[in-house]
């Protein structure tokens, strides 16, 4: 069994920022604890989705953290990166397990526990669920509660993140759920400093996690 820790799973958005800013950004997010990276760009070319992944992966591959590559299953098996994040409107999970063999990471996106139930069943890792607050980043998406998350978790056992819209002075709403983590955008991408944002976060995180009596990793 593959070891995930996606309690600080960091998603980039390299919007706006030259790409040596924002390699730079995404190493700092590293440094500051980030334990899992997604790299995630809705406009880029095949070409040059493939080629700023090979960039980003060079630098997680020097803090250890695995790298997950949003929608694209043939992009993360043509850079190697460890894993794929999945979403509603992209490949089926199991056709992107199948795809990505029983070693990769295939993470996916659930908002109500029958998805969520259909993910795990078809080979998901992990899952992301959310918004759980409304999210500046640019998404198709719509709140879902904490008491769904709640649920959620319940009912897989794999670890499932929570997303949308998450910060360190809101992430509170997650104590007592048993999350295995967050995974965070902007609270981190758009950080004077991704790495003690990551950190503060992190610290955070942690301690709210640490109000969950029994939880699953
Ligand atoms: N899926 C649900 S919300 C979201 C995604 C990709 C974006 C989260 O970004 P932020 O900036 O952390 O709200
Ligand atoms: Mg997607």
């Amino acid at each position: 069994m593959k070891t995930l820790d996606t309690s600080l799973y960091f998603i980039t958005d390299s919007t706006g920022y030259t790409e040596e800013e924002f390699l730079y950004r995404v190493e700092r997010a590293l440094q500051g604890g980030a334990t899992l990276l997604q790299l995630r760009e809705k406009e880029k070319s095949t070409r040059a989705y493939m080629e700023l992944a090979r960039k980003v992966h060079m630098v997680a591959k020097r803090y250890q953290v695995p790298l997950i590559i949003d929608d694209r299953v043939d992009v993360a098996l043509a850079v190697e990166a460890e894993g794929v994040h999945v979403g509603a409107d992209d490949m089926p999970v199991a056709d992107a397990r199948k795809l990505m063999g029983e070693n990769r990471i295939v993470g996916a996106t659930a908002k109500t526990v029958l998805r969520a139930k259909e993910a795990f069943e078809q080979g998901a890792d992990y899952l992301g669920v959310g918004a759980i607050y409304p999210t500046t980043t640019k998404v198709k998406t719509v709140l879902t509660s904490v008491g769904t998350l709640r649920e959620i978790c319940s009912a897989v056992p794999i670890p499932v993140n929570a997303i949308g819209g998450l910060n360190r002075d809101n992430i509170d709403i997650l104590a007592g759920i048993p999350v295995a983590g967050i995974c965070v955008v902007s609270a981190i991408m758009k950080a004077d400093d991704p790495g003690q944002a990551a950190a503060k976060l992190k610290e955070r995180a942690e301690e709210i996690m640490k109000t969950v009596i029994f939880f699953r990793r």
